[in-house]
């Protein structure tokens, strides 16, 4: 019997999990939804970070000290700009570029997101199936004691410094589905929460008409992007200590505690095992470090026996 996963994602800390989740499950099985609260318009093009980051990844192509951007970058064009006095601040490479100048043509043309993003998935030799959550824009603003902030001005331009106060996601409210993410929850037999941060990256997504209703309908198992009180990458702990809450694994399930059925947690993090379970949610311990691709490949398979192990609608999974 075939599984199909649906898996909810943001860039960097996401995309280890997909793509251990890509090498495991067959072909067709997987169906990737992405957060384009990130997307911002720079230069004239429309950049969308977590979908690239993804792709990049997913094709074999990410830069492996950013996470982000590709590999064997070159840099002609941003020195070139900044020799004019151009914006650099947020740092678009030669390769990187091409597939931003292409986007925003094609939309420009009149093609949604997703047909773009299929598009570039096939140019990149990418077979999973990866949606952006909306064909519409969507913009995360970070709400700081400095005043509203885009999220890219507030993460790549501010640093993360300004001190968080709240987010909000701009055009949610008509924002619709892209096509095939309703038909792929649907079709779930399991919803995995990566772990991305609950705040910029999957809250995002949940916050799109339909998907958190869609979502909560399905065994969902999440890894936790807090390790030991600290984010794995990004800003997720700060954020939770300017909001007020104590940064760790059992924050992060409190925070999905009406979605969640199943954690995965790390080994750091054993202790609040049996706080977990008393919200009436599943617990495994296992190392959720993900440092190259046979680790990515472990939690991917201890995610999915995890949730076959406690879901007895899930069955089995096709050799
Ligand atoms: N992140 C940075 O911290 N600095 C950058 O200059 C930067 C450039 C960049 C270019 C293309 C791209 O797809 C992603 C890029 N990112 C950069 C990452 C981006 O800000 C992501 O939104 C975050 O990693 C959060 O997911």
């Amino acid at each position: 019997m075939a599984l199909n996963v649906v898996a909810l994602a943001g860039g960097v800390g996401g995309s280890k999990l997909v793509s251990g989740l890509a090498e495991i499950l067959p072909k067709g099985q997987l169906t990737v939804i992405a957060n384009t609260g990130d997307d911002f318009e720079h230069l004239g093009l429309t950049i969308c970070p977590d979908l690239d980051t993804l792709v990049y990844t997913l094709a074999g192509l990410a830069n492996p000290q950013t996470g982000w951007g590709r590999v064997d970058e070159t840099w002609d064009f941003l020195e070139t700009l900044e020799g004019f006095g151009g914006p650099t601040w947020f740092q678009l490479g030669d390769r990187d570029l091409a597939l931003h100048h292409e986007r925003t043509r094609r939309l420009k043309e009149g093609q949604s997101l997703s047909e773009i993003t299929m598009h570039v998935c096939q140019a990149l030799g990418v077979s999973v199936h990866l949606l952006p959550m909306s064909d519409h824009p969507v913009r995360t603003i970070v709400d700081t004691y400095d005043g509203e902030l885009a999220f890219q001005d507030y993460f790549v331009a501010r640093r993360c410094e300004p001190h968080v106060k709240g987010f909000h996601f701009a055009g949610v409210e008509t924002a619709s589905p892209a096509p095939g993410v309703m038909e792929a929850l649907s079709a779930a037999d399991l919803v995995v929460l990566c772990p991305s941060n609950p705040w910029v990256s999957l809250d995002p997504i949940l916050a799109v008409k339909g998907i958190r209703d869609a979502v909560v309908e399905k065994p969902v198992v999440g890894v936790s992007p807090i390790v030991g009180g600290k984010a794995i990458k990004g800003p997720a702990a700060k954020m939770y200590s300017e909001l007020g809450i104590q940064p760790s694994a059992l924050t992060v399930v409190v925070h999905y505690q009406h979605i969640l059925k199943g954690v995965v947690i790390d080994t750091q993090d054993e202790h609040l095992a049996p706080d977990i379970q008393a919200l009436d949610i599943q617990v495994r311990v296992t190392n959720t470090i993900m440092t190259n691709l046979q680790d990515r490949m472990r939690l991917a398979v201890e995610v999915l026996e995890f949730a076959m192990d406690e879901y007895t609608e899930i069955t089995t999974l096709e050799e």
